[in-house]
């Protein structure tokens, strides 16, 4: 039995819960952090001293980093399908899931955040239009990248697939302004097919 630590409404705990739903895991998820806290005891500083969810515990192994979570669920338990085979593709694969990390996320959290997290008195009219600009540059990229595919790298879907389709669930979610990108609306509306997609991701936004 797989258990995944942290509360299903957290973006990186989506990413986890779909992954390991496509994979066909039995996973058993803890409600932790947020309005269910427990992530500031010692027995959890023990499993992630980030204090962050999620957390996955499989057996006696336990890591953290949703995205490295997501690549070892994938080496583990389905290479066939969610691991690119040659070293050029899978590169590619860690290239975007980097990037979803250190650019995507930050910018449409920060939509995410502004409208859905803070109150309408404290929102930020300047940092909201920034990020929402900056999404709409990031998300282009995605939409380039797309063109001619039906997934992030081709014909089928892999890991890289996971971390910005989360992101993309988000973006298509929320009550925005969204300029037309083809690709990224033909893939997401793919994602949406799916029934792990469906259930872990295409959650309220709350
Ligand atoms: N880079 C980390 C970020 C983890 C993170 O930011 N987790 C947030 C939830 S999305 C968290 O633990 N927040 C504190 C809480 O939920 O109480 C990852 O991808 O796993």
């Amino acid at each position: 039995m797989i258990q995944v630590l942290g509360r299903n409404n957290s973006i990186n705990v989506q990413k986890v819960m779909w992954c390991a739903a496509e994979l066909g895991l039995d996973v058993e998820r803890v409600d932790m952090g947020g309005e269910f806290g427990g992530i500031e005891t010692p027995e959890f500083l023990s499993l992630n001293p980030n204090r962050q969810i999620p957390v996955l515990i499989d057996g006696d192994f336990t890591i953290w980093e949703s995205n490295a979570i997501v690549r070892y669920l994938c080496l583990q338990y389905d290479t066939a399908t969610w691991v690119p085979s040659c070293a050029k593709q899978q590169g590619l694969a860690h290239q975007w899931m980097d990037w979803s990390l250190t650019s995507l996320h930050a910018a449409v959290s920060t939509v995410f955040l502004q409208l859905i997290r803070t109150p309408v008195a404290e929102r930020d009219p300047q940092l909201l239009a920034d990020a929402h600009d900056r999404s709409v540059k990031l998300l282009s990229m995605i939409d380039a990248q797309l063109e001619g595919k039906k997934f992030l790298l081709g014909d089928h879907i892999c890991m890289a697939d996971i971390p910005i389709g989360c992101a993309a669930y988000r973006w298509h979610a929320l009550e925005i302004d969204r300029p037309e990108l083809k690709n990224l609306e033909r893939w997401y509306k793919r994602l949406s097919e799916r029934p792990a997609f469906r259930s872990q991701v295409m959650r309220p936004l709350t």
